[in-house]
Parts: structure tokens; sequence; C-alpha cells
């Protein structure tokens, strides 16, 4: 049966060297309890750096063994790759671009070039563990190039990534010189979670500007698959804060530590130590509070605790000492023999500790400069079990998006900070239970294992899209099927769409001439079956690239006919009447000079706006306001408006190339039809064919067609495979 293989930089235990011996310790961190039931189950397993360095073979494979019975198959680093990929790519090339700390982004190709080992040491030890049809799940930003390494290995692989940590705008991921490869990276997988849908629209947003791949919707349309982008908000064990906060050994701590600060009111923070968390701005804050409300001296206090973290990397060793500068300033100004203003912890607390100082905290103080999502803020609110208590918190965190009921503030603005602490020390109980109690439901409600049904839920459905539109494809087998059956005709026909069909798209429109190879194809399979040319261009463009071919052209969706057998040189196939233009025109070029880049392109029975050179987004933003603008004046002229690739074309609705193909047909009797074509005018072609016909439509779309096929160069194989038949 197939298994579901967790993949994460760090396994969720810590491996530690004590008196010349590894012990694990497991680690109880959000995402570890929220996975517990699925790689704890049958085969499954989690594959990770067990968080240490260990160069003895012997002591390696103790270490397989141990992880083994805990269902965890370790990924082994050396100091190197910790230092360049870990601390170096991971940490100061990516963790601060994406978190809009662009001054701390450095830019080393040595650490790239560990990335891309790392990486590779992550996919070889997937490999060994993972069968064909397995599911793997990655997580996080270090492992970004990890799902495209792994699809190259195991095609039929159901693959997913999430990122814990935002997803910075385009204009941001630009300065990363790997920008490309790590888009890429991310893309072999089926299912790409962000936790908020900012995320996930800058995440899209990239996609589209750097590989060029299109994306509708949330769905991005690769070579040969469709991937779903979409938003998770992670949520967490919910009960076990609340269950923990009742407990007797949590309350006597909150006991002993309430009867040690005295009558305060206690305003906590928890953070790792991490420039996004605003830690010094926060201190800041707290200053500027006892300098403007006197009257607070003495009555609030500050609980700080920030869990050592990353140190080793040089711009957290600078935030270290200026907290710790901070801190020792206000703590020297203000504290007076039985108050201290701020109780500062550099460590780590156990669980029940961690529970105790929110329990008994009256404020949480949540204020980073930029989080994915923040799990502090809703451990505190489901710590409340007396609803008492409020939460202020940054509108940077993805958490601000659920938890509308806490004081939103900007972290930036420490004036409304300072407001938002003195709203919160005088807000009374009815409402901070009104709040909590509404932040409550919601988070019991998206807690971290509906977070983890909802991802699993969400990869059956990719991959049952994906099997839906692959079970058209024209593999291996039905090339043979469509030969034999060519090689059995008398008198086959072919109809061909030109543009992303038999030849890929251009900037420039009037670039994309037939290749030699194209134009030697055509003329081998117009000796074998009459071949048509059936496509939206004007016929000049058609006449002058197919000189001297023994085809049928169809030009301009239809209005326009050249037979090959017949003297006329082009035959009107539709009476136009084109007094429609002239107010469409005007409205188009208005389009245009608003854009620059964009351009019209008017045809016998149509007007084409088209913007494939304008600034992407600006393109689509333009493209939408004339759609609507030309929707309302269509009516009145009994038009129709199409969205194309790249193309808005506006025509007479009974032109179209459905009704051409039928009128060549008309008459003869074909006994092998082949059409294939890859956009929506494409479509009334393959409408119009007869049951027996093969319709193809290029690229994984939904289509009228009864198969779909890769790309052009897979078109073109088969075109060459019956040509040689
Ligand atoms: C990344 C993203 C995203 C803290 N102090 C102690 C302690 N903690 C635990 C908390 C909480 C966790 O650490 C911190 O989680 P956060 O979500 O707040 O922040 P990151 O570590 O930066 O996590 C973040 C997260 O991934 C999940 O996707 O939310 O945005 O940056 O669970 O409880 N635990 C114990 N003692 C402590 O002293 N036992």
């Amino acid at each position: 049966m197939a298994k579901t293989i967790i993949v994460s930089n760090r396994l969720p235990i810590s491996l530690r060297h004590r008196n010349g011996k590894f012990e694990f310790k497991p680690s109880a961190g959000g995402l570890a309890t929220g996975l517990d039931s699925i790689y704890k189950s049958g085969e499954n397993i989690w594959i990770g750096w067990p968080g240490n360095t260990v160069d003895d073979a012997e002591q390696r494979a103790e270490i397989i063994l141990e992880l083994h019975e805990l269902k965890m198959a370790p990924v082994f680093l050396s100091k190197k790759d910790v230092e360049q990929f870990y601390e170096g790519f991971s940490n100061e090339t990516l963790w601060p671009a994406f978190h809009y700390f662009t001054q701390y982004m450095v830019y080393n190709p040595d650490h790239w070039e560990a990335y891309v080992r790392v990486n590779q040491k992550f996919c070889d030890a997937i490999v060994k563990k993972a069968d064909p049809d397995d599911t793997i799940w990655v997580h996080d930003y270090q492992l970004m190039l990890l799902p495209q390494m792994l699809r190259e290995i195991l095609p039929d692989a159901t693959i997913a990534f999430f990122q814990h940590i935002p997803f910075p705008s385009y204009e941001i991921i630009r300065m990363i010189p790997w920008r490309r490869e790590l888009l890429e990276g991310v893309c072999g997988a089926d299912l790409i979670g962000f936790h908020t849908y900012d995320d996930m629209r800058h995440f899209l947003s990239a996609v589209g500007r750097i590989t060029g791949m299109s994306g509708e919707s949330g769905y991005i349309q690769a070579e040969n698959r469709i991937i779903n982008v979409d938003s998770f908000p992670m949520g967490i064990d919910y009960h076990k804060f609340a269950k923990q906060a009742k407990s007797r050994k949590t309350q006597n701590i909150v006991k002993d530590f309430r009867e040690k600060v005295g009558d305060q009111k206690l305003l906590l923070t928890i953070d790792r130590l991490d420039y996004s968390k605003g830690i010094p701005q926060r201190i800041h804050v707290f200053d500027q509070l006892l300098k403007q409300h006197k009257e607070l001296r003495g009555k609030v206090s500050m609980i700080m605790i920030v869990v050592p973290s990353r140190d080793r990397v040089q711009s957290y060793k600078e935030l270290k000492e200026e907290i710790d500068l901070l801190v020792g300033r206000i703590n020297s100004e203000y504290s007076t023999l039985d108050w201290v203003p701020v109780h500062y912890f550099y460590r780590s607390f156990p669980f029940e500790e961690l529970s105790a100082f929110y329990s008994m905290s009256d404020i949480a103080l949540v204020t980073p400069l930029r989080d994915g999502m923040n799990l502090v803020c809703k451990e505190f609110v489901a710590s409340k079990n007396d609803e008492k208590g409020v939460l202020i918190l940054s509108e940077m965190a993805g958490a601000s998006k659920e938890l509308q009921d806490a004081i939103l503030v900007n972290p930036n603005d420490r004036q409304g900070v300072v407001d938002a602490i003195y709203q919160a020390l005088s807000m009374d109980e009815e409402e901070q239970k009104l709040r909590i109690s509404a932040m409550q439901e919601s988070l019991k409600k998206y807690d971290v294992f509906q977070w983890v049904k909802v991802f699993m839920d969400r990869i059956d459905h990719v991959k049952a899209k994906q099997a839906e539109l692959t079970s058209k494809d024209v593999d291996a087998k039905v090339m043979n099927e469509i030969q034999s059956s060519f090689k059995k005709a008398k008198s086959p026909i072919f109809f061909l769409d030109y543009d992303g069909t038999l030849t890929g798209f251009k900037a420039n429109p009037q670039d994309a001439i037939p290749d030699a190879e194209l134009k030697s194809l055509i003329k081998e399979l117009s000796g074998k079956a009459q071949v048509v040319i059936i496509s939206g261009r004007d016929k000049d463009t058609l006449g002058k690239w197919f000189k001297g071919q023994q085809i049928d052209m169809i030009a301009e969706h239809g209005v326009w006919v050249h037979r090959k057998d017949h003297s006329l040189d082009w035959e009107l196939y539709a009476e136009v009447d084109d007094s429609w233009k002239e107010d469409i025109r005007s409205v188009m070029e208005y389009y245009v000079l608003r854009t620059p880049g964009a351009f019209i392109e008017e045809k016998h029975h149509s007007l084409v706006w088209h913007y494939r050179k304008v600034e992407s987004g600006l393109g689509d933003l333009r493209m939408r306001e004339l759609f609507s603008h030309l929707k309302y004046m269509a009516r009145g002229h009994n038009l129709q408006v199409l969205e194309g690739n790249m193309v808005l074309e506006i025509k007479r609705p009974d032109i179209n190339k459905g009704r051409a193909a039928n009128s060549l047909m008309k008459g003869h009797e074909f006994d092998f039809i082949l059409a294939i074509g890859d956009d929506w005018t494409d479509e009334d072609t393959f409408k119009a064919m007869p049951k027996n016909a093969y319709s193809i439509r290029v690229g994984y779309a939904y289509t009228q067609a009864n198969y779909n096929i890769k790309s052009v160069k897979q078109v073109r194989q088969l075109l060459h495979k019956l040509a040689e038949s």
C-alpha cells in the first residue's frame, strides 16, 4: 500500500551529545503534534536532519536503528552543510528575503551550491525509502528544490509542499539570483500550500512572471499536469493548551509566579530570537508607555521570553546584544526595589511553565514585523479558560487574518501600539470575554488536526483532477491507435490550428514563422492526407507562410478559405458586415493609449486587442476593463467578445472555425479525421467533429476534445509518426 512520507529540515526530535552518548529528545512543536497521527501510522515515516552533526559511522548506524523505532529516518549533514545550507542560504538569504529584511540578505554562490547539494541529499535519502506511488509532503523553505528533484526520479509520486514562512511579493523574489530554480523546484509538487491568501497570490504572481507558467484560480498549468496552490492557515492543538492551563501542575506554578511578581498587570511576549519578531521595537513601545503613563509604573510588568535561536548567524548575534542593552536600559531607568519593568528570560521553558505564563498573563503582546502565521498568539487564547485576557496582535502576522477579535496593530506605529496596550489595560471583563470566546470558537474548529486533514484531502482532490485530465492524454498507446487507424484510411483529413499547436507563441505574432522542420512535415503529410490549416490568422500571412504547399487553409476563423485544387486564390466563406468596427476600434484605441505594449490587429471579420508585450499584471487589469466595456457594447451590435491567449477578440458569433470545418467537409466522406488545436476558438472545431474523429487539445485544460496532448513538441512527434506511416 502507498505510504506517506513527511519531510522537513529538522526531525521532530533533538539529538544531544551527552557523556559520549547520544540522546533523543522529542519535540512537542505544533507541527510534530499535528502530524503525529500521520507519520506514526502504518508504514509511514518522517525524514529529516536530527539536528546535530555525527561523523562516526558506527554512531550513525546506531542512530538510524533508534530512529527507525520512532518511525523516523535521518539525513546526516556535515558541519559545512550546516554552515552553508542551513545558517547560510536558508537563514541568511531566504529567511531575510521572505520576511522583507532585504538589508540582511547574503548573496553567496557557495551557499547556493550547498543548498542544491543538501536538497539533493534529502532527495537521495527519500528515494531510498519511497515507492513510486507514495505521498511525500515536504515542509518549508529549506527544501524548495526538493519537490522537483523528487518529481524527476518519482514521476508518479504525489508530492506536496507547505511553506511555513511568508511568501513575499515578486519585487523581493526577483532580487534572488536563483529565483527561477527555487520556483521551478517548488513547482515539482502537485499541491503547494501557504498560511494566507496573500502568500499564495504572491507565489502565483512570481511563478507567472519568472517561469512563464500560466495560472488561474489557484491552478498552475505546468507542461504535463496541473498544480494547485492554496491557503491553509495552520492551527494549534487547542485542547492540549486548554487542558494544560487547567491542570493542577500549571495552576500551582501560576500561584507561585504570581506571588513572586505581586499585584501586577502582566504583559507577555514570547518569541524565538529573530529580527522578524520585532523584539527591540516592543521594548521601545513599553518604554514609551511608561513615559506617557507614569501612573502605570509599578503596576505593569512585561514578561519577555526569548528562545535562543540561530545565534551563530551574525545578524542574530547583533540582535541579542541589542535586546540585552535595551532591557538593561529600561530596567535601570525605572526599576524600584519592589518592581522591575521587564522580566527577561533568554531560554526556553518546559511546557507546563509556558502554559503558566499564558495562563497568568493579562495581555499577550504579539507584534512581529513579519510572521508567516505565529502560533504563540493562538496558544495564549487557547490557554484562557476563564476567557479573561487581551490579545494585541500585529497585522503583519498571518494569524491576524483569522483573529479579527484581537486588538490589531501596525508594529511600526509605536504610538498605535502604546495606545493598544493602554486600551487593553482598561478593557472591561465583559468585552475581554466576548473577544476571547469568539477567537476560541474559531481556534477550536480550525485546529492543527483539521489543518492536516484539509491539506491531505486537498492532495486527493488535486490528484483526482489531474487523473481526470490525464485520462485523456495522448500517450504511446493512443498514438499507436491513431497511427494504425490512419494507416487503414483511404480518405483522411487533418484540421490543424497554427499558433500554439504547430508552433509556439512569440512576443511578436509575426515572428512565429513556420520553421524548416514544420514546412517539410506539412509537405510530407499533405502527400498522404488532406491537410487543412485552420487558424485565426489573416489570409495574407497564412498565404505567404504556406505558399506552394498542397494544403487547404481557413483564415480568420472561417471568413476565408483557400482550396488547394481551386483556381481561386482566396474565397470569402462568410458574408461580413463590418459596420460595427469603427465604434469598437475607437474604444480599443483608448485602451492602447493607456497601455504601453498593447496593439490592435484588424482582421476581416474581427478586431483583436493584443497584450502579450504589456507589463504582466497591467495587461490583465486592462484586459478585464476592456472586456467589460466591450461586452456592454457587443450587445448592441450582436457581437461576441472572446478571451484568448493574451488577446481579446471581438467578432460576429456565427463565424467560427467549427462552421468553416463543417462546410469544408460537406459532401465528402472521410474515414479518418484528426483535429488539433490549443484554445477556445478550436473548441468550435472540436464540437463540429463527427463522433469517430480524433480531436486533441494541446495542454491539459478542460476541453470538448477527446484527448489532451502535452505540448507543441508532442504534436509534432505525433504528426511525424503519421507522416512516416
Ligand atoms: C514558523 C513561522 C509559523 C516558544 N517558547 C517556548 C516554546 N515556544 C513555542 C511556542 C510556539 C513555537 O515555539 C513558536 O512558533 P511560532 O509560530 O510563533 O514561530 P516560529 O518558530 O517562527 O515558526 C511561523 C510557524 O512556523 C508554524 O507554521 O507560525 O510564522 O515563523 O508553538 O509554543 N515552547 C516551549 N517553551 C518555550 O519556552 N515548550
